[in-house]
């Protein structure tokens, strides 16, 4: 009963609150789609905010009180006192504490995002200005991804998020992806799988997920790039391993490594030329 009703709720709300993307007036992170993510979602929910909050209003009482308690009509004679042993070191030694009782749960975090289990599926992003190129390395798979202007978006489409060819990888598996970049700056970064790590010229960046749950997912170049940074949008689908398989046959065929490829291009070339 009370499943038919969640989910006769579920089909009520439009699509847009639940796709995996941000929307207007969003507060507070995108709905996670990994472990990684839920453990972020959990260090800032039940640590950073709580304790934010505490030192905020701490503070700002303790202003007001001082402000009411000593105001000049009441406290004609101020004070000289310019040392306290006690409060200086209670000061000192309780931010030291907050500190240390974040770290733990945060080096956590930390080390299960640098730590990448044996990858199921390998990915390359390589930013360009402005685009994303990948490949799959180990499927000789090789394209290029660009944002669809406005005026081609197709129903249900978000505007800036959309792609021309989107990467495919299956769900509950690790996807290892690789990232660089082939001119300046780029960042390849995933809100709902927790995931940003800079693309530099010259260097591999690595990074994990392992997303939960089928569905599209966007995410957006977060280093600014140049003049069509915006316009560089990631668009990751995350399907079973049935569709996955049947969209690797595709590819295979209409982004084959040996046609687009211009290392295997100028080896080509050198060939001839001998
Ligand atoms: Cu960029």
């Amino acid at each position: 009963m009370f499943k038919k009703l969640a989910y006769i709720i579920l089909t009520l709300i439009p699509g847009s609150v639940l796709a995996n993307q941000p929307k207007e007036w969003q507060l507070g992170f995108q709905k996670p789609a990994s472990q990684g993510m839920e453990d972020i979602v959990w260090f800032h929910d039940y640590m950073l905010l709580p304790i934010i909050t505490a030192i905020t209003v701490f503070v700002l009482f303790l202003l007001l009180y001082t402000c009411v308690r000593f105001r000049a009509s009441k406290n004609k004679v101020a004070s000289t006192t310019s040392h306290n042993t006690l409060v200086e070191v209670l000061w000192t030694l309780i931010p030291c504490l907050i500190l240390v009782v974040m770290a733990v749960p945060s080096f956590k975090v930390m080390y299960s995002q640098d730590t990448i289990p044996k990858a199921d599926v390998t990915i390359k992003a390589v930013g360009y200005q402005w685009y994303w190129g990948y490949e799959y390395p180990d499927e000789n798979i090789i394209f290029d991804s660009y944002m669809v202007d406005e005026k081609d978006l197709k129903e249900n489409q978000p505007r800036l998020l959309t792609v021309d060819n989107e990467i495919y990888v299956p769900v509950n598996k690790v996807v290892k992806v690789m990232i660089t970049a082939n001119d300046v700056l780029h960042a390849w970064a995933l809100p709902s799988f927790g995931v940003k790590r800079d693309a530099i010229p010259g260097r591999i960046n690595e990074t994990w997920f392992k997303a939960d749950r089928t569905g599209t997912y966007y995410g957006q170049c977060s280093e600014l790039c140049g003049i069509k940074h915006a316009f560089m949008p990631i668009t990751v689908n995350v399907v079973t391993e049935e569709e996955y398989n049947q969209w690797l046959d595709k590819a295979k065929v209409e982004f084959a490594k040996e046609e687009s490829s211009n290392n295997i291009k100028v080896a080509k070339k050198i060939k001839e030329i001998k």
